[in-house]
């Protein structure tokens, strides 16, 4: 039995989740609260760096999300979200990387823009925008005339992407500049494994309660 600890907000959790979703496996959720449940002795026997998402199966203890992707695709290989050609394969892991090392942080003085938080740093905001347009242009220009990241198929790139891209705009960042990325968010969110995995309104809010929480 595979369980994910989560936090249905965060873009970390969710790209696993999309990912066990669109691999049509069965799994638990476990909800990880971030206001100090991820310092329970229990957690921490399954992720000591007290992270969310944490993955386990059959005993096994998986930490990191990309780490957890790469698992469910070599163990539950059908479908593949890896491409076996050497350039799609290597377009699949840039994405991949640059999603979580360039985008997503990116992306965080962004987050008081987002959440409507008081206290925003215009100087920041500008940083990152320039910061976020680059990635933006990257991936823009791996994109072909395929649907997905160096396939025809949905891919792990598609997924770690796209749990971050499509919350965008909501931070005022349109995708009007880049034309083959705006199609390929649009055919993703209609995907129902992000529409099941879409933040509600509730979470968002209760999202905006922990950061005004921590920042007070
Ligand atoms: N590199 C990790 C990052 C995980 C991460 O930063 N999780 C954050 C939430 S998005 C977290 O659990 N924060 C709470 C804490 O560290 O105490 C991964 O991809 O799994």
């Amino acid at each position: 039995m595979i369980t994910l600890y989560h936090t249905p907000i965060s873009p970390n959790s969710r790209r696993v989740w999309i990912t066990l979703l669109e691999k049509g496996l069965e799994f638990k959720l476990v909800e990880v609260k971030l206001n100090g449940e991820q310092f329970k002795p229990e957690f921490l026997a399954i992720n000591p760096f007290h992270h969310i998402p944490a993955l386990v199966d059959d005993g096994f203890n998986v930490v990191e999300s990309l780490a957890m992707l790469d698992y469910l695709e070599a163990k539950y290989p059908t479908p593949s979200m890896l491409p076996k050609d050497a350039k799609d394969l290597t377009i699949v892991r840039m994405v991949e990387m640059v999603s979580v090392n360039e985008l997503l942080p990116a992306i965080t003085p962004l987050m008081s823009v987002m959440l409507d938080l008081p206290g925003k740093n215009a100087e920041a905001i500008e940083q990152a925008k320039t910061k976020i347009s680059t990635a933006l242009n990257f991936f823009e220009n791996q994109l072909d005339e395929r649907p997905y990241f160096g396939s025809d198929n949905l891919t792990l790139a598609d997924v770690v992407a796209g749990s971050i891209v499509p919350w965008l705009p909501k931070a005022g960042i349109s995708l009007d500049e880049y034309p083959k990325l705006k199609a390929w968010c649009d055919r993703l969110v209609a995907r129902p494994a992000w529409e099941t995995t879409q933040a509600t309104p509730e979470m968002i809010e209760g999202f905006r309660t922990l950061i005004m929480s921590r920042t007070a």
